[in-house]
């Protein structure tokens, strides 16, 4: 597949939005904005919409005449199971309704490390983890990625929509606890991978981690390189400080024995 030129950036207003509405456009992307808060226009900015995802008049026409979606949207933490429900749920289908009848051929679905957050962290000479391990949701938040992922895995199998689903660590301009260094994806990395995610070669369903080459890496990157993915950094600048101040991982405290981290707790204890 060649590079699509225009495509729909959902979740624009977000944190992650409003890093690729400044990377996205320098690799080639013309980019149709929708989030239900405001967004302000910009440069590579084709069309700005402000929408909700329980809005299915909206979406038909957000992406309409789009190349491919990147799907950000949604309630990016843990929440209630309504609130999950009706947006990261109910919104991803409406989403790909949306997609399957106006005809657009790729999705790019921001899935989380939370979709697997209970699976160990490797320690020592463990393996990597690969994107084939067990899916563990840690959240009904997790458990809306596994959702968007089994929903792209429908539509690629029933409709023939081209879905990649990154499984993104913690993607921010840097790492600020010691668990990041292993998980963290620089916003750089994270409009290649995106890049890479929407103008690959590959049909289907593909399901790749996102995140920078870390030093600490606690997953198998693979996946995500056999798309054209070749990550610039690495947290590991960052490394002494953090410890310093956090100290290392405790394999006892249960906020750090997982990939999910602090999300793995009961309740989950992700602002610390
Ligand atoms: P964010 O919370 O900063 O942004 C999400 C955006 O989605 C917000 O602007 C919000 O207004 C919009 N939104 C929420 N519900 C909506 C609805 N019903 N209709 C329309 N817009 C709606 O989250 P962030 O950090 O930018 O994450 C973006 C996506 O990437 C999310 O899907 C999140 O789950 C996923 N992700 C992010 C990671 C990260 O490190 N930032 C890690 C793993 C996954
Ligand atoms: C996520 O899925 C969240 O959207 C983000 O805010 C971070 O908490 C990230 O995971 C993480 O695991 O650090």
């Amino acid at each position: 597949m060649s590079a699509p030129r225009t495509i729909l950036l959902t979740g624009a207003a977000g944190g992650l939005g409003t890093l690729m509405r400044d990377l996205l456009p320098a690799h080639g992307y013309r980019l149709r904005l929708l989030d239900m808060r405001p967004v302000a226009d910009g440069p590579g900015v084709e069309r700005v919409i402000t929408a909700d995802l329980a809005d299915q008049d909206a979406l038909r026409e957000a992406v309409r005449g789009v190349d491919a979606v990147l799907h950000l949207a949604g309630i990016s933490k843990e929440s209630s199971f309504d609130r999950i429900l009706r947006a990261n749920i109910e919104g991803t289908y409406n989403l790909y309704e949306a997609v399957r009848a106006e005809g657009v051929r790729r999705v790019v679905f921001a899935s989380s490390n939370h979709a697997v957050g209970f699976t160990p962290r490797p320690q020592g000479d463990d393996p990597l983890i690969p994107v084939t391990t067990p899916r563990r949701p840690d959240t009904y938040y997790g458990l809306s990625k596994c959702f968007g992922e089994d929903l792209a895995q429908l539509y690629a199998d029933l409709h023939g929509i081209d879905t990649v689903s990154v499984r993104i660590g913690s993607c921010f301009p840097a790492p600020s606890t010691v668990r990041m260094l292993s998980v963290w994806m620089s916003p750089a990395d994270g409009a290649r991978l995106f890049h890479a995610a929407l103008s690959a070669g590959v049909s289907g369903h593909t399901v790749v981690y996102g995140s920078s080459a870390n030093t600490r890496l606690w997953w198998d990157l693979a996946p995500a390189r056999a798309l054209g993915y070749e990550p610039q950094d690495d947290s590991e600048p960052f490394a002494a400080a953090l410890i310093a101040e956090q100290g290392e991982l405790d394999p006892a405290n249960p906020a750090h024995a997982n990939l999910g981290g602090a999300f793995c707790t009961d309740p989950p204890q992700w602002e610390i």
